[in-house]
């Protein structure tokens, strides 16, 4: 059996040899009564990295995104957001549910918004029979069209508009780490303005688990409440948040390494028959071809060729590159791809 190549997800990484010894040694205390101390030190650490007034340690991205929405809206709003983003595809419905919104989207250009998108889908005129925008959501990277990145002065334009007109704007950062890295910049200047943040210590950052939403020091007190009511209140969470001080402060210089990869995968991709990617428009870790055949059925292929990777649409695969998988592999991974393309190509 050759090894399996694993490149489904970013949140596939391994906690490294120092996070185990970091989770392993962790002081800890009662989180719910704010007593754990290497909690308190994370959530610091979140709100200074990225020069906002306070963090909280949520155990994943979508409760994250969920608490950011219910902090900003109320029932029968609207949150506009990106066709493809996360929060519509992948968060359960829970918009609906959980903050009683709705989802008005808007197509970006390979997942970007711009203020120009934006605006004509915003109502804030105060109509009282039509629902009013209560929020902006914004992704960057953007995960579905292929981890592509908003500019920094684009993040600005969109803060800018959304105070203009009177409302809160987040970001969901997911891998925010991967789009800092891309412009050359950091997280608190591509951040700057947003009411909140939230990203992920579990994805690129290799954390076992955990995410960060960071914002005013009101609205990560009320987070605390809303953190509560989904049961996402831990206890003795320090030994997750020993791994993710680690997640923070020392794994994003290596990105870098990711983005390479997924170069290196885009370009041995690239003129295979039967296949579509452009490298140009691989900005980060996320690689989406296209396929003549049935994405899933090309997947379950891949899989029996010893690569793991998803399907995210009738005729696209993802592929994620990360620290478990390096240059070689990627390289291996790439030839079997091509092999599986060729053999489903002929096969047509
Ligand atoms: N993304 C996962 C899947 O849910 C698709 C992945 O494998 O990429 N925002 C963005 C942009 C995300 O990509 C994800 C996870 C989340 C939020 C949610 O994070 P978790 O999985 O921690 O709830």
């Amino acid at each position: 059996m050759p090894d399996i190549i694993d490149l489904r997800s970013d949140t596939v990484t391994k906690p490294t040899p120092a996070m185990r010894a970091a989770m392993a040694n962790a002081e800890v205390g009662d989180d719910v009564y704010a007593e754990d101390p290497t909690v308190n030190r994370l959530e610091a650490r979140a709100a200074e990295v990225f020069g906002k007034e306070a963090a909280i340690f949520v155990p994943t991205g979508s409760m994250g995104n969920q608490i950011a929405l219910r902090l900003h809206t109320q029932p029968g709003k609207e949150v506009v957001c990106e066709a493809r983003s996360h929060v519509m595809d992948w968060e359960m419905g829970m918009a609906a549910v959980f903050s009683g919104c709705q989802l008005r989207t808007v197509p970006g250009q390979r997942g970007v918004l711009r203020w120009q998108d934006i605006e004509p889908a915003l109502s804030t005129t105060g109509l009282y029979y039509r629902a009013q925008t209560g929020l902006l959501w914004i992704e960057n990277t953007h995960n579905m069209a292929g981890g592509t990145v908003t500019p920094l002065p684009v993040m600005q334009e969109l803060v800018a508009g959304a105070h203009e007109r009177g409302l809160p704007i987040h970001l969901d950062g997911a891998r925010v780490f991967n789009a800092a890295a891309a412009l050359g910049t950091d997280v608190a200047t591509l951040t700057r303005g947003f009411d909140t943040v939230n990203f992920c210590l579990s994805k690129g950052l290799c954390a076992p688990v955990g995410s960060m939403l960071v914002g005013t020091a009101a609205d990560i007190a009320r987070a605390r409440s809303l953190r509560k009511a989904l049961g996402g209140g831990m206890r003795q969470a320090g030994v997750l948040a020993a791994a993710g001080l680690i997640a923070l402060d020392e794994m994003p210089a290596r990105l870098h390494e990711d983005h390479a990869n997924a170069q290196l995968l885009a370009k041995r991709l690239s003129g295979t028959d039967g296949l579509s990617i452009d490298p140009a428009e691989v900005e980060t870790n996320i690689v989406i071809f296209g396929t003549e055949v049935d994405a899933a059925g090309f997947v379950t292929m891949l899989k029996q060729a010893g690569v793991l990777a998803g399907a995210v649409g009738p005729k696209s695969v993802r592929l994620v590159t990360h620290r478990d998988v390096d240059a070689a592999a990627c390289a291996r991974a790439a030839e079997i791809v091509q092999r599986v393309s060729l053999h489903s190509f002929l096969q047509a």
